[in-house]
């Protein structure tokens, strides 16, 4: 191997790195300046929460969106929500990505989710988002820096993050 071909295994991955941390492809600059800040899935959920739109989600907002969220994970109306209705909610209300494990409502591990148990994973959701202890969530609270932006960018999976990252549906 002379030192041309040395040079460029050595230095074709760093050319790619900065071409894809200076100039990306696809969406214009500023609006792929957001992709270093995420909110996590339950995120999107909290957000949906604000009925009266002010842009911040109380505990009250957080109950009635909570009775609404369950009666629609519930689909057979049996009062309860099962795995699979547990599955196909966190699919279409939370992007099936990351969302939080079943057994994160499920509190006594009964395979089923009650409303009291639903209501109750959401107030937890919601303390714990809840960074400043004010008793409302807003926008600064749910968005974090993304710790492996950089690897993101270059194609590389991110890393277990605490709840446990899988592609897969929560169980
Ligand atoms: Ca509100
Ligand atoms: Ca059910
Ligand atoms: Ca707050």
């Amino acid at each position: 191997m002379n030192w041309r071909s040395t040079a460029a295994v050595f230095f074709a991955p760093l050319v790619l790195a900065s071409a894809c941390a200076g100039r990306p492809h696809g969406p214009p600059r500023g609006v792929n300046d957001g992709e270093r800040a995420a909110a996590a899935p339950s995120a999107l959920l909290i957000i949906g929460f604000d009925a009266d739109a002010d842009l911040a989600v109380t505990a009250a907002e957080v109950d009635a969106g909570g009775r609404r969220e369950f009666a629609r994970a519930d689909r057979d109306a049996d009062g309860v929500v099962s795995p699979f209705e547990y599955n196909a909610w966190a699919e279409a209300a939370l992007g099936g990505l990351h969302a939080p494990r079943r057994l994160a409502f499920d509190s006594n591990v009964d395979n089923s989710i009650t409303a009291a148990e639903f209501a109750a994973a959401l107030q937890a959701l919601m303390r714990s988002l809840d960074a400043n202890g004010d008793g409302r969530i807003v926008r600064a609270e749910l968005v974090r820096e993304r710790p492996q932006a950089m690897a993101a960018q270059q194609g590389a999976p991110p890393p277990p993050t605490g709840g446990g990252a899988r592609r897969r549906p929560p169980t």
